[in-house]
């Protein structure tokens, strides 16, 4: 990489509970990407197994931000969309896009909706809808079992799936518009967890498993959205930049489970972050 690379990522800022920014700019930056910032919202803690949560919408200042972003001519190479706080806001995004969007830009959309089956709070059916259009925007679509089921109008299931299901699986999402797509809670037997990743250009679809570890961790959507944007900025193509998501997502996960802290505060990712920077250093410092 000649240059360094820039990214805009739009997510809110959960003070508490390692999800969203608070993990997406560690983890670009560690992959020697720059990470600017748009945050939706700022909030106490994310919305998953707190009560009292505050919220501070900043739906009113995203547009102002992106004009004055387009008013200094400054340029991204990726944007990365994540949790929006509101439907208005999923149209923002979508016009952000188109303002700043070149051939070469690559823009990644998480459908950030619900997990397990569920919608997060907040979230009700305008926002399924709202997020079904954003991802015919995207190049990159990164849902998890929830909302690929949200998105497709189908009932959840989160449990083992054979190859032919997550196949059925993924080709639909790839109607949504988007050229690649990677499907992530998928365990093709009880022992492994990974992804599926659908490039509906080249017609090809690959199974990037790891080991599955007992439990549930919040926020491992947002640190292998991330993981694998970094690694795709540095020039690797999707079913590797996946590999790499996969095993840093599954070793912080596997770190966390050691410790047995309250899942609803995160994996430690910080724990990898210098093993997957190493990967990226292709430079002599002078
Ligand atoms: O990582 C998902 C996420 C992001 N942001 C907020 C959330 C959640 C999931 O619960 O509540 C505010």
């Amino acid at each position: 990489m000649d240059q360094l690379m820039r990214v805009a990522a739009i997510h809110d800022i959960s003070g508490v509970g390692k999800c969203s920014l608070t993990v997406v700019l560690p983890i670009i930056s560690a992959a020697g990407v720059e990470c600017a910032v748009m945050p939706t919202a700022v909030l106490s803690t994310h919305t998953g197994g707190f009560e009292g949560v505050t919220f501070r919408d900043l739906t009113d200042d995203m547009m102002d931000m992106a004009h004055h972003w387009k008013k200094e001519g400054v340029r991204f190479d990726a944007f990365y969309s994540g949790y929006l706080a509101s439907v208005a806001q999923i149209d923002i995004v979508a016009d952000i896009f188109e303002l700043f969007r070149t051939p070469q830009t690559l823009i990644m959309v998480d459908p950030v909706m619900g997990d397990h089956g569920q919608l997060y709070k907040r979230f009700a059916t305008d926002h399924v809808e709202g997020m079904k259009k954003l991802c015919s925007y995207a190049d990159i679509i990164i849902p998890n079992r929830t909302e690929a089921a949200l998105l497709l109008g189908r009932e959840y299931n989160g449990g083992i799936m054979n190859r032919d299901e997550a196949d059925e699986l993924v080709l639909a999402l790839g109607g949504l518009g988007a050229d690649k797509v990677v499907l992530t809670g998928v365990s093709l037997n009880e022992d492994n967890l990974g992804a599926a990743c659908y490039d509906v250009n080249v017609g090809k679809i690959d199974y990037i498993m790891g080991t599955r570890i007992e439990g549930s961790y919040h926020g491992t959507g947002d640190v292998f959205g991330s993981l694998l944007l970094g690694a795709l900025m540095q020039g690797l193509d999707l079913s590797e930049a996946v590999r790499i998501a996969v095993d840093f997502t599954c070793a912080a996960i596997r770190l966390t489970a050691v410790d047995g802290r309250d899942s609803r505060m995160g994996v430690r990712f910080e724990s990898v972050l210098a093993d997957y920077a190493a990967m990226f250093i292709n430079y002599v410092y002078q």
